[in-house]
């Protein structure tokens, strides 16, 4: 039997299709069959698990699955011995302190004494206790917008990506006690065969990644300012320089962080760039 190694994925929520499209973008095909607890890829020794998120860290510390993608937070609120083997950047959200409008809020120290309503109490309550403040922490597995608006509670503790849902229960966010992405976690006793299915899953996996850090900009320039150019997209890899008919002038291809992209496309404006072009790439393998 060849061995395969397990990953867990969220079964249905804001983590699986990001989940599975980066499996999917590393040339892995599989059904992605929602219905199925359990999958096997077609072309690479990997077998997915679906699950409630929430099963995710104790499924890969039990050994049942070696590897899954869960948020940060989940990671952390059950502090499990696991390996976090990549930060996968999607999912961005943040575990906030949210107060009714009229709550006067000056800083964690007004919450001492309050009734706080959250689905992460550990990460909380280790908050609370670095600032050495007391309070009453209500665990509620979901809605907890709506818990002040019933009396259950002073104020809550629950993530946030755009706000919306605090605004429309008239809440307001006031503190970021934590940030999180989704992360590929790991079992720490991998066997050295699942090891190495792993090195080979990562291998593709940061080249997806990398890819989608980067973008690649081809444009044409007067070939004196090729110094300056030169020092503005400083460049992971040297840029290629082509000659053009016209003797003044080159064409230039190269690669650019994605973060730093506008202000690489502004300064070359002012060096007289034209014919900007600009592409995703897809993979970028080192
Ligand atoms: O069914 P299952 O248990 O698998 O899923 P779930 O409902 O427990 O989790 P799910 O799919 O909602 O979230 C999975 C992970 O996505 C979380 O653990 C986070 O790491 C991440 N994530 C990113 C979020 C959000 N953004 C988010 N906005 N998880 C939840 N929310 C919720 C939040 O709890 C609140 O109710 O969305 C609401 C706030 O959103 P905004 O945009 O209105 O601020
Ligand atoms: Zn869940």
């Amino acid at each position: 039997m060849t061995t395969r190694l397990r990953i867990a994925v969220q079964k249905s929520g804001r983590l699986s299709e990001r989940s599975l499209q980066i499996i999917r973008d590393c040339g892995i095909r599989f059904g992605s069959d929602s219905r199925l607890l359990k999958e096997e890829a077609e072309n690479f020794p990997l077998e997915f698990l679906y699950l409630r998120d929430d099963d995710i860290p104790r499924y890969v510390n039990d050994g049942v699955a070696d590897i899954g993608i869960v948020g940060r937070n989940e990671y952390d609120e059950q502090d499990l011995p696991l390996e976090i083997i990549r930060d996968l950047g999607f999912s961005k959200c943040r575990l906030s302190v949210a107060v009714p409008i009229d709550f006067v809020y000056t800083g964690l120290a007004s919450l001492a004494g309050k009734r706080i309503a959250t689905s992460y109490p550990n990460i909380l309550r280790k908050k609370l206790a670095e600032a050495q403040i007391e309070a009453r922490i209500y665990e509620i597995s979901g809605s907890v917008e709506i818990t002040p608006s019933i009396g259950v509670a002073d104020a809550i503790c629950d993530l946030v990506s755009t706000g919306a849902t605090l605004a429309s229960n008239g809440l307001r966010e006031v503190e970021a006690i934590y940030h999180s992405t989704a992360v590929m976690i790991g079992h720490q006793g991998l066997s050295q065969e699942k090891r190495l299915i792993l090195e080979r899953l990562l291998l593709r996996i940061d080249a997806v990644l990398r890819a989608d850090d980067f973008k690649y900009i081809m444009f044409n320039v007067p070939k004196k300012h090729l110094d300056k150019v030169a020092a503005i997209i400083g460049g992971i890899t040297s840029p290629t320089v082509t000659p053009l008919l016209d003797a003044t002038w080159v064409a230039v291809q190269t690669v650019v962080r994605e973060a730093q992209f506008w202000d690489v496309l502004e300064q070359l404006k002012t060096l007289g760039a034209q014919g900007i072009l600009v592409t995703a790439i897809e993979k970028m393998a080192d």
